[in-house]
């Protein structure tokens, strides 16, 4: 490789000339912007165990009352990014989110999308276009670019829910807003996932008409995924992992442009390997005591607690029970690595 030409090298005039002219020469920062070989990352692999945030959120429930957040959340900050840039890897913001009995997180819609993955309580639900969708451990909300969101709580006790947004993505495109809103009205019905889309493979008729929504879809029940996965784990050769996908069920495709969305289920003293990807992700145990190996530091994780996996690492994921399944769920960057043209798995 070529040693490339300096800043230091050019004669002092010259670059003040530039400078001056809002211009900058390429060649002393071109392996900056472009790395030879792999990408340059400052995303740390890290782990939020969900017992030192979770006193924190309920601190914050005293400290502030909803009225004065909107949205109460402790977010899951990359240290290798900068805490105040609110990143958990490059592309991807959590947060985990508390609300309180009959409070409201107030109804707005924003350029980000969002998933909901729900950690504990009963009683929540979040309202996503007029639609009812109850939230009970496990269970994934999406609240896709530009639908209305309201979060309420009609049960007892706290409930809590990891975020997970696009937010990196769209701050960096200049195009992050959001607009509030007077409180929707329910549709009083169950929501889809009760209504029309009960079974994988069964859609509206309508849909073959071409009447589609973009995102039919809002709902996915923790109760049925993991049923899912443990049928997929009585055929599965121990080689291959036990993971599905959540799609949209109209298109068969991710669900939302940016993220993308999946849960695996480790077997008894499974370990897992997958093979090293450009995404980036987020890793949040469901249930078991998982062992998870990114680029050689290894994090011990257990329910609820978080990780963070940069581009491009090398990932070992260790069920520390040789009795019982764990359970994880995944949120990468996968869709818009694909659709930018650079998604790579690599041997
Ligand atoms: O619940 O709408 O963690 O707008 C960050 C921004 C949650 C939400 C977050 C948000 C929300």
């Amino acid at each position: 490789m070529t040693t490339l030409g300096t800043l230091d090298e050019l004669p002092r005039e010259y670059v003040e000339g530039l400078t001056a002219h809002n211009l900058v020469p390429l060649w002393p920062s071109l392996r900056r912007a472009l790395p030879q070989g792999t990408p340059h990352r400052r995303t740390k692999p890290i782990i939020w165990h969900y017992s030192d945030v979770r006193t924190r959120l309920l601190q914050a429930g005293d400290l502030t009352p909803i009225e004065k957040a909107e949205r109460r959340v402790l977010v899951l900050a990359n240290p290798g990014l900068g805490l105040e840039n609110m990143q958990a890897t490059a592309s991807i913001y959590i947060g985990l989110q508390l609300i309180l009995p009959r409070e409201t997180a107030p109804n707005h819609r924003h350029t980000p999308s969002a998933v909901r993955f729900v950690v504990e309580g009963d009683g929540g639900f979040t309202i996503v276009d007029g639609e009812k969708l109850p939230m009970e451990r496990g269970d994934l909300i999406l609240t896709p670019a530009l639908l209305w969101h309201e979060h309420c709580h009609e049960g007892s006790g706290p409930v809590i829910w990891l975020d997970v947004l696009d937010l990196p993505t769209v701050l960096a495109q200049e195009a992050s807003y959001a607009l509030e809103g007077a409180p929707q009205k329910i549709r009083n019905q169950p929501d889809q996932s009760q209504t029309h889309y009960r079974r994988a493979g069964l859609v509206p008729y309508q849909a073959l008409q071409g009447i589609r929504a973009a995102y039919p879809l809002l709902r996915y029940p923790w109760k049925e995924v993991r049923e899912a996965l443990q049928s997929m784990a009585s055929v599965t050769d121990r080689a291959e992992m036990v993971q599905l996908a959540y799609v949209n069920p109209q298109t068969g495709l991710e669900c939302l442009p940016v993220l993308g969305i999946s849960a695996i289920m480790l077997r008894p003293g499974e370990i897992a390997q997958p093979r090293r990807r450009s995404s980036s992700a987020v890793l949040h145990v469901v249930d078991g005591e998982v062992d998870a190996e990114i680029d050689a530091v290894t994090l011990s994780a257990t329910a609820s607690d978080t990780l963070a996996v940069p581009t491009h690492a090398m990932v070992k994921l260790t069920n520390k029970s040789s009795k019982k399944a764990a359970f994880l769920f995944q949120v990468d960057d996968a869709p818009m690595q694909r659709k930018l043209g650079f998604f790579e798995i690599f041997d």
